[in-house]
């Protein structure tokens, strides 16, 4: 039998709430739309018919409610996979962890989770303000290698084509991959762009950005917009995407991750106005989801 899982391992706050999301499992839908803006979460639940619960602790906002009788969550996750690590690992829990006995529930339930992000294109054929929908994430952040991904044989063998072709100092990385859900990702095709998407451990030196200090891989948007394996090119680059797949295949949940194109690194063009481009996204995508 499994041991009940102690206190210093899951932390639950004076209102029964999972520590950093300040959610409660009932607080929760199974329909998850993530964002990396707290000030985003607000803009997707306008779209809301009713909302019937607000949460606010650091950085992750929450609001969960209808849209006519989909029930909806939306989560800001702030940057970067580290905090991808305790949202996916919290918004497991609430769904797959007893909060009273501390045990995991017998039936695991599988959650579905959308990221509505931004990100900088590395095609030049996909202008600022496109979207596009993550194919593939590829990690260069170090999250999963902290767990057991399984990955498919096709995954294994890009990831080979991908330790051959871009050459990426000795230390500095440890690439993982996963796929997105395609019970997903068959519902965001017409006005979608489609690729993988490389997560990055930062936004500027890993996303090959020199300001004042120099880089140590100076190729690196030549090696990742040149990169091909089969029929599968990059796209873009963010800073979730690979984190949110991997860790929720190994959480056994569904997983899509939608960028708006606020930046081309190729032709080193920048959106005029990527609010009101993420707000369409917005609009587009939470249509989408609320008949899904
Ligand atoms: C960097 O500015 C942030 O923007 C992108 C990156 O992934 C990173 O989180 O996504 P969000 O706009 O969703 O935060
Ligand atoms: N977010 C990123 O991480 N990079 C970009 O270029 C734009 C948004």
């Amino acid at each position: 039998m499994q041991d009940r899982i102690a206190e210093s391992e899951f932390i639950l706050n004076s209102r029964g709430a999972v520590y950093h999301l300040d959610v409660r499992p009932e607080e929760l839908a199974t329909t998850i739309i993530t964002v990396g803006d707290p000030d985003r979460v607000q803009q997707v639940s306008q779209h809301f018919d009713k909302v019937e619960h607000r949460s606010n602790h650091r950085e992750f906002v929450t609001h969960t409610g209808y849209i006519g009788s989909k029930r909806l969550s939306v989560v800001s996750t702030g940057i970067g996979t580290d905090n991808i690590d305790i949202v996916l690992n919290e918004l497991d829990a609430l769904a797959n962890i007893d909060f009273n006995t501390r045990f995991i529930k017998q039936t695991p339930v599988r959650l579905q989770i959308i990221r509505l992000g931004t990100s900088g294109a590395l095609n030049e054929h996909i202008p600022v303000d496109a979207y596009v929908v993550s194919s593939f994430g590829l990690g260069l952040d170090n999250l999963l290698p902290w767990y057991e991904l399984e990955n498919t044989a096709d995954e294994k063998a890009m990831l080979v084509a991908f330790s051959q072709q871009v050459t990426l100092r000795p230390g500095s990385a440890n690439p993982y991959l996963a796929a997105a859900s395609t019970d997903l990702s068959k519902h965001f095709q017409e006005g979608y762009h489609t690729g993988i998407t490389v997560t990055c451990p930062g936004f500027y030196a890993p996303q090959g950005r020199a300001l004042r200090g120099r880089l140590s891989h100076p190729q690196l948007l030549e090696q990742l917009t040149g990169f091909g394996f089969e029929s599968h090119r990059i796209t873009n680059f963010e800073m979730e995407t690979a984190g949110i797949y991997g860790l929720g295949r190994v959480l056994g949940h569904d997983c899509l991750s939608i960028s708006t194109i606020v930046a081309n690194r190729i032709r080193q063009e920048f959106s005029k106005d990527g609010a009101a481009a993420v707000q369409r996204m917005i609009e587009k995508s939470v249509e989408i989801i609320a008949e899904i």
